[in-house]
């Protein structure tokens, strides 16, 4: 019988994803070891990861790993990695803002941070674009609660509000706000929007792209033309938006956007890359409603933009809308500072265990990494 090692994890959703969270001193420590550790914890690479733990789709293939953070003035420090379903790979370029919220609850049982009694604000350093947040857990008696009236669309049920302030999140992965340079660029005669407030987004014009932008989710996953057309596109402008050869990675996401339907701000169709979201990422809303407010970008003339500051943007994607409250400051030649995104999500701890992984692949017990495995 083969032997495995056992190595301690909580499942937990997070907004309107699901996955594992480690503590970073139950894992590895070399990122190319770590990987594989993942991998073989998920059950990649398998379209159905029918040997792990991931659930055969982007949403359900995504780890957590927490640690207490050496920052000062920083609790904790999450990276989040994006474990392929069907390749043997781990992005770690983008954040999850969905995977996030469940960051801070799982340091407080783990004992990483104190809970105040009440709420517990704990901030977070996001390891992979080097952002900031702030997470407001409640925490009645000093104890982490799931119970109650919180709602987000593409979770059932309701649950404790965990509330999240982005602080600084322009130019995550790609440098800038407009990694291009430009409000808009032009692709294969479509107009795109490129922009990173937090996750690199490509906006477009559903209609440029043969789509309406209403369709559900499974039929845009069954459009061949549309995502051949989308993809094309992504892997041309890549480079141009500082994140070098995309071929393998999940970023740019790729966003269609066409006028609200449901009195909302504007609606969407976001492919992850290559997958339609069943709703929208959390940074990914950000960035989107950081376009409407753009002059010029291809979000901007079809958006229909609340008066006021902050606003509220309602988001409107594939299972209802997703609201960031956005406080805007000065604009610079012309495009308005993003002071502050805020927004909602819940979280549910879902199981505490083990994963178990073959020893041939990390023997936990020696830290031996095992050379079969290459
Ligand atoms: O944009 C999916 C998700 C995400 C990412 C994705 C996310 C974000 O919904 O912050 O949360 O875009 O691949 O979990």
């Amino acid at each position: 019988m083969t032997r495995q090692t056992k190595i301690p994890c909580v499942i937990q959703r997070g907004g309107t994803s699901k996955g594992p969270y480690f503590l970073a001193s139950d894992l590895p420590s070399d990122p190319a070891l770590r990987d594989r550790v993942l991998l073989a914890v998920m059950g990649s690479p398998d379209v159905r990861q029918i040997d792990g733990l991931g659930g055969a789709d982007p949403l359900t293939s995504k780890v957590a790993i927490v640690s207490r953070s050496s920052t000062p003035g920083v609790d904790l420090d999450y990276l989040f990695c994006q474990v392929k379903v069907d390749q043997p790979m781990v992005d770690v370029t983008p954040n999850c803002g969905n995977m996030l919220a469940g960051v801070a609850p799982f340091a407080l049982e783990h004992g990483l941070i104190d809970a105040a009694d009440g709420r517990t604000t704990v901030r977070i350093h996001m390891v992979n674009s080097g952002n900031l947040c702030d997470a407001h857990i409640e925490t009645p008696g000093g104890i982490v609660s799931y119970d109650g009236d919180a709602r987000i669309d593409g979770a059932p049920g309701t649950s404790a509000p965990v509330m999240i302030d982005f602080l600084d999140t322009a130019g995550s992965a790609c440098g800038s706000l407009l990694p291009t340079g430009n409000v808009v660029d032009e692709v294969d005669g479509v107009k795109i929007t490129c922009i990173d407030n937090g996750m690199p987004v490509v906006l477009l014009k559903a209609q440029d792209v043969g789509a309406t932008g209403y369709e559900s989710r499974d039929e845009l996953n069954a459009a061949e033309d549309v995502k051949k057309k989308i993809e094309s596109i992504r892997l041309q402008i890549g480079e141009a938006m500082n994140l070098g050869d995309v071929t393998e990675k999940v970023v740019p996401k790729m966003c269609l956007v066409s006028p609200p339907a449901h009195g909302g701000t504007i609606n969407t169709r976001c492919f992850i890359p290559h997958v339609c979201h069943a709703s929208i990422g959390v940074l990914a809303a950000v960035t989107v409603g950081t376009a409407c407010v753009l002059p010029g970008s291809t979000a901007y003339d079809i958006a229909e933009v609340p008066d006021g500051n902050p606003k509220l943007i309602s988001v409107e994607h594939p299972s209802g809308e997703f609201s960031v409250e956005l406080e805007t400051g000065e604009s610079v030649d012309g495009v308005p500072t993003i002071e502050r995104a805020a927004l909602l999500r819940t979280t549910r701890r879902l199981m505490e265990g083990f994963a178990l992984v073959p020893a041939d692949v990390w023997d936990g017990r020696t830290g031996l990494v095992a050379e079969a495995a290459e």
